[in-house]
């Protein structure tokens, strides 16, 4: 009799590169989870692995659920508050749903493959990763359960009047045929300006301009509920964009559509604000959307070019450039420019509120189809080849009929909500693999401190100067230039313990001998930033010969020290 239970010994399981072949928790990544599924993978992780990860609720979303962190790094190796730290988040639109399944994917890998693979040890046991898959949970569950197209709902699900004709709600679309689908309505027209594709019945063609085809398009499912004469004008699919609230060059609503009341007037985005005010360890971040491939940066509005100085854009473009290897049919792009202007959009405020690195991805190219270029959406030919050949048709319903209360015969058909912006089972874990791979390089671009040297010279008199190099071994400074220029975070302190500081200073070129004296609690030396791959040096006279320590202690950075 056929047994659920996989029988085969863990020893003779041969491995697949890169990935664990014995995981402690089993997940299938190639399908997607509602909340309920979300909150088991995670209380699963932690569970197998209580020295690796755990797990906190950030808030509550507008509906009551739980916006779920993971925190995942080596417990038994530092303070894990201290360590530079990358964000992860996804799912803040509701219909861009595997933002959450690629996060999960990361903390799943992270833990599950610790043991057999140093380089996860090692940056675990500097680095923390804070992951939260989904910081939309209402809006994941409306659309995964809820009749919807690829591209509904953005929003959230707190009730807005769209039509201001003082009711909420009351028209939005209507899944006629009850299969959680809302697909297009045709109708047989011997005016209409549509006929069937000769070559793949499934597809809807314009007819030339002289020439009168035989169907209509009707919009997609919906009836005017409400009898003002329009149809789907006001459901909860669209009343407003979580990521137009963010509170950096935050805009209202008649300049930035989108913006909802005031910055963070959503409650998931207040409770991400507010985690992030509490760890100011954050040193990077990622945010994952759908759908177009792109490794996006800020400035969302030209206005805030300047802040992007260039030893910021040369580590955001470092990291970028490896990401467009790592992801292959991803563009390194630049919000305002290359894609629009959008105000109080969270990588924005990440970056201009906390000066964190941050980029947000646009998981999903119709480059990953038959790995070329592609035009995006269902209009597109490769869509439907795929569709038939690589998913067997399992993405399309077939045009079928109805009887529509105001319309009378129609026919209902189209491409899934599953299909055009959310990956097909089989890519899914994949492309979650690689974006998690750039997370991991992200992360480990992240400053990573050491005391270079100290050096001693006896100066007389019972007196000695002690000269010590901090290094930055990685490419991100301990602040960004945005955080200098705003004094977003305190400066890194750089301490002398166990000896008696006569005087303290930031030696600035110590050929020369040129030195800026600290004369105000000397023997914790603050300097304004560790440069990425540099140095700085610090000195201290101190008197007598007894044992030192010295410390480096960076928000951003994390902590070093070193005893003599
Ligand atoms: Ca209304
Ligand atoms: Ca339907
Ligand atoms: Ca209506
Ligand atoms: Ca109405
Ligand atoms: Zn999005």
């Amino acid at each position: 009799m056929f047994s659920p239970v996989f029988s085969q010994k863990a020893e003779q399981i041969f491995k697949a590169a890169g990935s664990p072949a014995n995981p402690k928790v089993s997940i299938s990544w190639n399908k997607y989870y509602d909340h309920a599924g979300i909150t088991e993978i995670c209380k699963k992780i932690i569970a197998a692995y209580p020295d690796l990860a755990k797990l906190e609720t950030i808030g509550k979303s507008f509906e009551g659920r739980d916006i779920w962190c993971l925190s995942i790094t080596d417990y038994k190796k530092g303070d894990a508050s201290t360590k530079p730290a990358m964000y992860i988040d996804g799912n803040i639109h509701s219909n861009e749903i595997q933002g959450a399944e690629f996060a999960m994917y990361t903390a799943w890998y992270l833990t599950e493959t610790f043991f057999d693979t140093k380089f996860i040890r090692e940056l675990l046991a500097d680095k923390v990763f804070y992951i939260i898959p989904s910081i939309n949970p209402d809006g994941r569950d409306s659309y995964i359960h809820k009749g919807n197209t690829a591209s509904s709902p953005r929003s959230g699900v707190i009730p807005v009047d769209n039509d201001r004709d003082g009711e909420v709600n009351e028209d939005g679309y209507d899944d006629l045929d009850g299969d959680a689908e809302i697909l297009y309505m045709r109708r047989k027209n011997p005016n209409g300006n549509l006929r069937i594709d000769p070559n793949d019945p499934s597809r809807m063609i314009t007819v030339p301009a002289d020439q009168k085809g035989d169907y209509e398009f009707l919009g997609l499912e919906g009836i005017d509920n409400d009898g003002d004469g329009l149809v789907n004008e006001d459901g909860y699919t669209f009343e407003y964009d979580p990521n137009r609230d963010w509170g950096w060059g935050w805009q209202p609503n008649y300049i930035q559509g989108g913006a909802y009341k005031y910055p963070f007037s959503l409650p998931e985005n207040r409770a991400v604000m507010e985690f992030v005010m509490k760890h100011p360890n954050i040193a990077a971040a990622q945010s994952f959307h759908n759908a177009g491939g792109m490794i996006l940066r800020g400035p969302g509005g030209q206005e805030d070019v300047g802040t992007y100085n260039p030893q910021d854009v040369r580590v955001y473009d470092f990291i970028a450039k490896k990401g467009e290897e790592l992801i292959p049919g991803y563009r390194y792009m630049v919000v305002y420019k290359d894609l629009y202007s959008a105000y109080g959009g969270e990588l924005d405020w990440f970056y201009g509120g906390r000066g964190i690195y941050t980029y947000s991805n646009e998981l999903w190219t119709p480059y990953l189809m038959f790995n070329k270029d592609a035009t995006r959406g269902p209009e597109d030919a490769s869509s439907n080849e795929f569709n038939r050949y690589l998913l067997f048709k399992d993405a399309f319903v077939e045009w079928h009929e109805f009887n529509h209360p105001q319309y009378g015969k129609i026919e209902i058909g189209g491409f899934k909500k599953n299909f055009g912006r959310t990956h097909p089972g089989f890519l899914l874990e994949s492309d979650a693999h690689r974006n998690m791979a750039f997370s991991i390089y992200h992360c480990y671009q992240t400053p990573k401190l050491e005391i270079d040297s100290v050096s001693e010279k006896d100066l007389g008199d019972g007196l000695k100067e002690i000269t010590a190099v901090i290094a930055n071994r990685r490419i991100m400074p301990t602040h960004s230039s945005q955080d200098t220029k705003y004094k977003i975070e305190r400066p890194d302190y750089i301490s002398i313990t166990g000896a008696k500081v006569i005087a303290g200073m930031v030696v600035q070129n110590r050929d020369l001998n040129i030195t800026s004296e600290q004369k105000n609690n000397p023997q914790t030396i603050e300097v304004d930033n560790i440069p990425g791959m540099g140095i700085v040096t610090v000195r201290w006279i101190v008197q007598g010969s007894a044992k030192y320590g010295i410390n480096v202690d960076s928000r951003k950075g994390g902590k070093a020290t070193m005893s003599k």
